[in-house]
């Protein structure tokens, strides 16, 4: 049993939406890690009969979903865990199923990461120049494995407004020895004439049905100028990013004004968009980098889609 179950029932629980609202908790991965041990963790304070302690995990999962709409490893997750309760008969089966799922979640995030890395590094340049947008765990992953294969590319990455992910990407590129730069996010057109970009790698925090790939604003854009100039657009997606939904029923996440500008500086009456997902079309995407290698968008949602936990587990 983890040490968040000593808690008061619901204290974990917040913390963690309220975490993964802060940003404190970032990247669709990490994500889905922190929701599962989350409501496991909660299931752990929960008594009664069997129905009504998957009712009240069904209630916990509900207000975990909320704290980031747009990441679908969360839905996942906690789906997974959701399955694991409503697949035992008593109290005591129910705590320790919710607990062995999630660690399942955390065991099969890292060795997603891991297969994505070794299969996705094939499909970097021998050397040359790729472009990066925000900070995706998996595809630095993917990068890292590259580099300690023999490749030598540089890495051109963005800054990511509002909230400069790019310095994570950098750090974290120059940790596994790789050589990188930073750029604004408007001078991706401009590298992308001026230079031989021969990739673009994202992330991903959802795949629709209809492959579209939901990741940090600015994706679609990158993308849409890259298959312009025929530079090859891959996203690091592991199963838990797949979803059954189509896209017009994926959210997207609008945060805070106050992360773009300082609101003292704006006149009366102006307003700050701040949407931070995009959805870019699947013909836009060259494959998605997976478990089993660079899949085509419908092969990958054919591959994973019959894998996700069965929505039913949520009512
Ligand atoms: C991060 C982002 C990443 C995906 C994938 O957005 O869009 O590309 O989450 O990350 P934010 P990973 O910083 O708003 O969470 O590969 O680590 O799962």
């Amino acid at each position: 049993m983890s040490a968040a179950s000593a808690q008061r029932p619901g204290q974990g629980l917040r913390r963690t939406v309220e975490d993964i609202r802060s940003m404190k908790v970032r990247g669709a991965g990490a994500i889905g890690v922190a929701g599962a041990q989350a409501l496991a963790d909660h299931v752990q304070t929960l008594e009664g009969r069997p129905n009504e302690v998957l009712q009240g995990a069904r209630q916990a999962a509900c207000e975990l979903d909320t704290a980031r709409p747009t990441a679908v490893t969360l839905h996942n997750g906690l789906g997974w865990v959701l399955a694991a309760v409503a697949a035992a008969s008593s109290l005591a089966e129910q705590k320790r199923n919710a607990l062995q799922a999630a660690r399942l979640v955390a065991e099969q995030a890292k060795a997603s990461k891991a297969a994505i890395a070794q299969q996705g590094a094939r499909h970097m340049p021998d050397d040359g120049l790729v472009l990066t947008h925000c900070h995706s765990s998996a595809a630095v992953a993917v990068l890292a494995a590259a580099h300690k294969a023999g490749k030598r590319f540089d890495v051109i990455a963005t800054e990511t407004r509002p909230f400069r992910q790019g310095l994570l990407t950098v750090k974290a590129l120059r940790e596994a020895g790789i050589d990188c730069a930073l750029t604004v996010d408007s001078a991706v057109e401009h590298h992308l004439a001026t230079r031989d970009v021969d990739a673009v790698l994202v992330g991903a925090d959802a795949v629709a049905r209809d492959g579209s790939l939901f990741n940090k604003i600015g994706t679609s854009g990158v993308a849409a100028l890259a298959h312009l100039r025929d530079v090859p657009v891959y996203s690091a997606a592991g199963l838990h990013k797949f979803t059954t939904r189509g896209p017009e029923a994926i959210p997207i996440e609008e945060r805070d004004g106050a992360e773009v500008v300082g609101l003292a500086d704006l006149p009366p009456g102006v307003r700050v968009l701040n949407p931070v997902f995009d959805r870019t079309p699947p013909d836009r995407i060259t494959g998605y980098l997976t478990e089993e290698g660079l899949l085509s968008p419908a092969k990958a949602v054919a591959r994973n889609v019959p894998q996700l936990p069965p929505e039913e587990v949520w009512r």
